[in-house]
């Protein structure tokens, strides 16, 4: 007679398993593998670049976390200064992207700003006086649970991961702050890509980002998302200007001059409102509570096609069209903070 096989598992699970054992697994063996962005950051791949900026940079980059997203993740920012350890009587300025989950440029632009200022503190003399004269806060992903989303599961994803309880998920997080929240342009549907949520400042998120600008009290800010190559300044909860309508035009305005002066490209300067009303986002809030001019940056591309799917090959010329303009919010900035009285 034949001998039986007792196996409780059938033959291929033992070829199978001779085959992780001679190539190996992908992810340490255990679940599945990383994501990837292709030249884009993940959420873990940002992770060990900060923390690697901070560690080839120390006295000039800091990393910390403001807070935690609604799955945990941290939400990263990088100091940039002289003295870093220290809380300096300098200028802040802060730029901060990734609100939107789908829009990776608004990550990429922030980080490369950082890398920049650390990169070439040592050769250049002009970034040198900006970095040893302010503070210059990066925090590149404001929405991780939704990045890694849009990375892993759907790249048209938006919103934050809030499940909100009726089968919907996500929170507009940029309709999620509280000046005017509620207000045009936000939306009270969870099913809607500009639900506001349930109430202001609903979100771990937009918590963290709050609570981190009421303690730095920036002196400017630049609020990057994609795309439409814009340059917004408030109000965008109203058609009626800001009180300092005039000098938020003039800046807007020169920071698209100074986008267009490196490739040509144009973003157009306007109030937030002539795009269309909206209420509850990041820049509304901070000029409300600072007075501080607070720009949102739509960067490229143009328009929907390819919208929020940037080719890799332009991130670096989007960077590098964003850089004059943010050095000059730095040195603007600084002598803001020089006015003797
Ligand atoms: O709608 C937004 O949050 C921003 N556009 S995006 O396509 N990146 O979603 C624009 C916000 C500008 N603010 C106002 N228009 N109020
Ligand atoms: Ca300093
Ligand atoms: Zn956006």
């Amino acid at each position: 007679m034949t001998v039986s096989r007792k196996s409780t598992y059938p033959f291929w699970t033992l070829i199978l398993a001779l085959a992780i054992v001679q190539f190996g697994c992908p992810n340490g063996g255990g679940g599945l593998p990383d994501p990837s962005a292709g030249l884009y950051h993940t959420y873990a791949e940002l992770d060990a670049e900060m923390h690697a900026l901070a560690a080839n940079h120390p006295g000039l980059a800091q990393i910390s976390s403001i807070g935690k997203s609604l799955e945990g993740r941290d939400l990263w920012a990088l100091k940039i200064s002289d003295n870093v350890a220290s809380n300096e009587d300098e200028a802040d300025v802060v730029f901060v992207g990734g609100h939107h989950a789908r829009e990776w440029i608004s990550v990429e632009v922030p980080l490369m700003i950082a890398q920049h200022l650390l990169e070439n503190y040592a050769s250049d003399a002009s970034v040198k006086n900006l970095v040893d004269q302010s503070e210059i806060w990066i925090v590149p992903m404001v929405n991780p649970d939704g990045h890694n989303y849009s990375v892993t599961t759907d790249r048209l994803w938006r919103k934050n991961r809030r499940n909100n309880g009726d089968g919907t998920f996500g929170v507009d997080l940029n309709r999620n702050y509280s000046h005017e929240w509620g207000g045009p342009g936000s939306s009270g549907s969870t099913y809607s890509e500009t639900y506001r949520g349930p109430s202001p400042f609903s979100e771990p998120e937009t918590q963290a980002v709050r609570d981190f600008l009421q303690q730095q009290a920036p002196k400017a800010l630049i609020s990057y998302h994609s795309y439409s190559q814009l340059v917004l300044y408030p109000w965008g909860h109203t058609n009626s200007p800001a009180p300092d309508e005039a000098l938020l035009r003039q800046m807007a305005v020169a920071i698209a001059d100074a986008i267009r002066a490196v490739h040509n490209v144009s973003y157009t300067p306007e109030q937030s409102s002539e795009l269309y009303l909206a209420s509850g986002d990041t820049t509304d809030w901070l000029y409300a509570l600072l007075a501080v001019p607070s720009f949102t940056i739509e960067l490229r591309p143009r328009s929907s096609s390819p919208g929020f799917e940037l080719p890799e090959n332009q991130i670096v010329p989007t960077f590098e069209e964003n850089l004059p303009a943010a050095l000059n919010l730095i040195d603007w900035a600084i002598q803001q903070s020089n006015v003797t009285m």
